[in-house]
């Protein structure tokens, strides 16, 4: 009798794998708790030296200024690493996605979308000295209108842009910009009703619109895998999207690869977990982190589960306060927590408690 439970008991672990919590083993703890200065933290990146560093455009108290800070690795602190670039328009910095390029100088999204509709963001370059100080911010990329996520790959910058405001189509889109094309000035994107044109495009990333949350959101988070493909995730419908390198090193356009608001209603930021195959997913409007397996999405199995959930918190013991991106670090996943309330999010209030969280993915 004992067995034909436990085999009962196994089968039905087996059974519910499928689209449900992994349980305690991936609960989030508290990484860090930033003061008011802090107050949207958002894109991470680990540069090469191991070194953490976050932006936070700071929408929840604007009156502190768009920041990019640093970790060091040995002694744990956190310092300012540069205040963002001020658009010379709008007179504001909102760092979002972060990336090291091979150069070793940070490049970041500026995404002035909630500002300024008209084309006003960018990707910036941070240069950095030997020392690991920020000595210049230059524009790289121009003409974008929110841009979100980005990741350096093969000496090419790839990223999102979240609303390209079409008559009744709610997409964005994904570029791809050799860094080659904006060494000596930025490169342009064109506008667009011309993308179809725009040398730098990669394709189209739409969105579902829910009606709980109303969120036109399409291309946010963006990565890529050791294949060289690019996923995408759309913010305001959780739709999954891939863009396939082929063998001769041009990409396909983007295809929906999962698409369940029931299970997966935001993908906010993403990232690759190489030493797994895995995609990893912060979900702003439930308090989650998905996980899509890439060998099992190549073997046609089911590669969507929940890696953790958790209800509406202030976030001070670590739990999810709308996650906005996750960031691999050695075999930790760093979560940073948005904790900007809006319509259908389980996140009611944006409170004065800024945290990044940290899981172990061991
Ligand atoms: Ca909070
Ligand atoms: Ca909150």
């Amino acid at each position: 009798m004992k067995t034909t439970l436990a085999l009962a008991a196994a089968s039905l672990a087996v059974l519910f794998s499928f689209h449900s919590l992994a349980g305690e083993s991936y609960r989030p703890k508290l990484y860090k708790q930033f003061g008011e200065m802090v107050n949207t933290p958002d894109g991470m990146a680990v540069s090469a030296d191991g070194e953490l560093y976050l932006a936070s455009p700071n929408w929840q108290n604007a009156s502190y200024p768009g920041v990019i800070l640093k970790q060091c690795k040995k002694t744990g602190r956190w310092s300012l690493f540069t205040v963002g670039l001020l658009h010379p328009e709008t007179g504001c910095a909102f760092p979002m996605g972060l990336a090291f390029g091979p150069d070793g100088n940070l490049y970041y999204c500026d995404n002035q979308y909630k500002r300024n509709k008209n084309y006003k963001s960018r990707i910036l370059r941070v240069l950095i000295d030997r020392d690991g100080t920020a000595t210049r911010i230059e524009p790289v990329v121009e003409n974008i209108k929110a841009a979100n996520g980005i990741r350096i790959v093969d000496d090419a910058i790839y990223f999102t842009d979240t609303y390209h405001d079409l008559p009744d189509r709610y997409v964005g889109g994904v570029y791809r910009v050799p860094l080659t094309a904006c060494q000596e000035r930025p490169a342009r994107l064109l506008p667009k009703n011309m993308s179809e044109k725009d040398p730098f495009f990669l394709g189209e990333v739409g969105t579902t619109v829910l009606k709980h949350r109303n969120s036109t959101g399409a291309a946010d988070g963006i990565c890529i895998s050791r294949a060289g493909d690019v996923y995408v995730g759309s913010f305001g419908g959780g739709d999954l999207f891939k863009i396939t390198k082929k063998q001769d090193g041009t990409f396909s356009k983007p295809s929906k690869i999962f698409s369940d608001p029931n299970v997966l209603p935001c993908c906010d930021g993403i990232c690759y977990y190489e030493a797994k195959n895995w995609i990893l997913i912060a979900d702003s409007e439930r308090n989650a982190i998905h996980c899509w397996d890439i060998d099992k999405e190549l073997d046609g199995a089911p590669a969507h589960s929940i890696l953790w959930e958790n209800d509406d918190t202030l976030g001070q013991d670590g739990l999810l306060d709308q996650p906005s991106e996750p960031c691999v670090m050695g075999d930790n996943m760093i979560v940073a927590n948005f904790d900007l309330a809006g319509k259908g999010m389980k996140n009611k209030v944006s409170d004065k408690v800024h945290t990044l969280s940290v899981i172990s993915l061991k």
